[in-house]
């Protein structure tokens, strides 16, 4: 039966919605977030298409969950939700997610200002600055990232050849700088990106792979980072990030960010300490950081940091009713 009723409170993070579901949780059987992200996935995936897809949601939207600890070291636990699926890792969903959490009372530090989260991707720290009742800012201390591919030459149908860049940072990035067939996100209209996204993806999976080397479950190029010059004062990089079928991010993207300074890391264009401010395709920044450097596997990593700022919308009463043909969602290709 696929039916209930979903509290949510809804917020975005630097323009890209966040929806937090406060009741309906289902229960979910994993020693880790990575399991609960399968077990979810194979069993309780109606929840996610009712609350992502049209009619209750939009292409662009995405939410969570927050679980228990899955570790004794941390605070709490987040499952990521969005049109697409579950992602590992999801940056600005983490930080409208505290955001929310916090002011709403939903989650108590047990040390003001910082957190250890669980993600299916792994662990990560935060770190947040609280007045009065609102959360100023939100910084995550991303898992490790890495190049996993460098100066990739793809055959794309109907656009000719890209030197792409796969890199990691907590999802599968295919980084396009501006080149022949590429002129920078400047020049492309939304439609124009989302158009080209969905065949560069499918383009480079078919011709490259990558599997994280300390958990299988998470392969495959799901998001594209197309980059350019930057339009707000302050802003080191500029990007859009595609994401499901039909998304651009509008948020800067934390995972995205943390993927491109592994990328810059690797190629010697950021160094460990060094800042990197990045501005999404509506022009909001995110500050991230080169907080060290590791390895993951045999590849060279960083570990990042990203710091936004979420702002609550609404509060979200939906109902899901298997008597309704929409029940499950759709979405307009
Ligand atoms: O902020 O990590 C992120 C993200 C992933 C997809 C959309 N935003």
């Amino acid at each position: 039966m696929k039916k209930g009723t979903f509290f949510c409170v809804d917020a975005h993070t630097c323009g890209n919605p966040v929806r937090l579901v406060t009741s309906g949780h289902p229960n979910l059987k994993g020693e880790n977030m990575s399991e609960k992200r399968q077990d979810f996935l194979a069993h309780h995936d109606w929840i996610r298409q009712s609350l992502m897809f049209e009619p209750r949601g939009h292409d662009m939207m995405s939410g969570s969950f927050l679980y228990p600890p899955c570790s004794d070291n941390s605070d709490a636990s987040i499952l990521f939700i969005e049109t697409s699926g579950c992602l590992p890792m999801c940056g600005h969903g983490t930080i409208g997610t505290i955001t929310s959490a916090i002011e709403q009372g939903l989650l108590t530090p047990k040390t003001p200002g910082q957190l250890i989260i669980d993600v299916p991707a792994g662990q990560i720290r935060i770190e947040y600055q609280q007045t009065d009742n609102k959360v100023d800012w939100v910084k995550i201390y991303n898992i490790a990232s890495y190049l996993a591919h460098r100066d990739k030459v793809i055959d794309v149908p109907g656009l000719g050849e890209l030197t792409v860049d796969i890199s990691y940072g907590g999802n599968y990035y295919c980084i396009v700088e501006p080149q022949e067939n590429f002129p920078g996100i400047e020049h492309w209209s939304a439609s124009e990106i989302i158009h080209w996204s969905n065949i560069v993806r499918k383009a480079a999976n078919e011709q490259l792979t990558c599997v994280h080397p300390d958990d299988e479950t998470v392969n495959g190029i799901s998001h594209l980072l197309w980059t350019g010059t930057p339009q707000t004062d302050g802003s080191d990089g500029a990007n859009a990030v595609f994401y499901g079928d039909k998304a651009i991010d509008r948020s800067p993207c934390g995972t995205g960010t943390s993927a491109r300074m592994a990328q810059r890391f690797a190629k010697g264009l950021l160094a460990e300490g060094d800042t990197y401010v990045h501005e999404s395709y509506i022009g909001s920044q995110f500050i991230g950081k080169v907080e060290s450097v590791t390895k993951v596997g045999d590849y060279d990593a960083i570990m990042p940091s990203i710091q936004g700022w979420a702002k609550i919308t609404g509060y979200n009463q939906i109902i899901v009713d298997d008597e309704d043909p929409y029940a499950m969602g759709f979405q307009v290709k």
